[in-house]
């Protein structure tokens, strides 16, 4: 898929800030910026999504002819329309403890390869069995189910390459190697570290364990503890390592990562909540994933164990305890309090 296009294709749907529920967030998506100028974070998600998706267009690539089919089917999901959350919070992270973008920019790549890998498995017959997703025909609706497979397998795993090698490439622009401007690139330590996290979030002790304990889980109320304690592995735990990543990259401290961890526990987990509400509220059309599934597969969800109306208060609730524990951070972090309320008033 051309760059071009993937670029045009988000300017109509966007990421504007539907205000359907009011005491939610700043009015019309603007916030105040550095200096006083307003934050456009429409325009702000919109470039930032725009950049990951030139870096990822860039990452991944066909090597190999023979399987020519493999890269086509890694693309068709990675390249189609997506929100791209995590690499701008992981990039807006970065920046909001003043580290420079690049630092940053292959971790951005790495995370949202590994989130494209887990739509397409969770999007497989044997797991919720979508045919839709991104806008478009699922992965195996299009390549088959081995293909499919084989793409998220593949974009899993590349997507710890495609973060190794931006690592020994800050390096040489570090050491004056290369014709990178970057003088201040993440230590070798802090890339390890970054590295570690991210496959611990990733794996059986992160997002995979949510899945299986969604899985297990099917047929059976679960209390709202369990429910939390799902969505913190299936989907907290990417969105925790993405900022901590993207901040400790910039150069954080640990007094910074620690503040930044309790802003995206409280954001993933009111994304979750919104993301019940929205399978309830919204349109497949708006949401380009089939919508009311939950309800209709007797899942556990925030509106079917607590409510609508509880739901809301809660996403409210979480998205003023994210903004909370930025207290600490200046104007740099303005993108970071924008990304919270989006989190929260999007319908997409
Ligand atoms: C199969 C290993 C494995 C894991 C699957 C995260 C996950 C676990 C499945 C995704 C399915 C799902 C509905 C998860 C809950 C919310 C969520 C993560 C939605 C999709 O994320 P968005 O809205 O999607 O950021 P886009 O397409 O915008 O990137």
């Amino acid at each position: 898929m051309a760059e071009a296009k993937s670029e045009q294709k988000r300017t109509p749907k966007g990421v504007a800030i539907a205000r359907a529920h009011p005491g939610a967030g700043s009015p019309g998506g603007h916030v105040r910026g550095g200096g006083g100028a307003p934050l456009d974070i429409e325009r702000y998600l919109s470039e930032r999504a725009a950049m990951v998706e030139r870096a990822l267009a860039r990452a991944v690539t066909e090597t190999d002819a023979a399987a020519g089919r493999l890269f086509e089917a890694m693309r068709y999901s990675l390249l189609a329309r997506g929100k791209r959350l995590r690499p701008v919070l992981a990039l807006a992270a970065c920046e909001g403890v003043g580290g420079p973008l690049e630092a940053a920019m292959g971790f951005a790549c790495a995370i949202e390869m590994i989130h494209t890998y887990s739509l397409i498995h969770d999007d497989l017959p044997c797991m919720d069995d979508d045919d839709l997703r991104r806008g478009h025909p699922t992965n195996h609706k299009i390549y088959g189910e081995a293909i499919a497979t084989l793409a998220g397998d593949a974009l899993l795993t590349d997507a710890f390459w495609v973060l190794a090698k931006s690592a020994a490439d800050l390096g040489k622009s570090a050491s004056g190697n290369s014709t990178s401007e970057l003088t201040n690139a993440p230590s070798p330590a802090a890339m390890l570290a970054t590295i570690a996290e991210l496959a611990a979030a990733a794996g059986s002790m992160g997002m995979v364990a949510g899945q299986a304990i969604d899985l297990l889980g099917e047929g059976r109320t679960m209390t709202i503890e369990e429910l939390e304690y799902l969505h913190r592995r299936k989907t907290g735990a990417l969105f925790i390592a993405a900022v901590r990543g993207g901040a400790r990259l910039g150069g954080a401290s640990e007094a910074q990562l620690e503040a930044l961890e309790a802003y995206a526990r409280a954001l993933g987990l009111a994304f979750q909540v919104i993301d019940d509400i929205l399978d309830v509220e919204a349109s497949t059309e708006q949401m380009g994933k089939r919508t009311g599934k939950d309800l209709a597969h007797g899942k556990n969800t925030y509106p079917g164990l607590i409510g609508l109306d509880k739901s809301w208060q809660l996403a409210r609730e979480l998205e003023r305890r994210a903004q909370h524990a930025l207290d600490g951070f200046d104007h740099r972090a303005e993108p970071l309090r924008s990304l919270a309320s989006f989190a929260v008033e999007r319908r997409l």
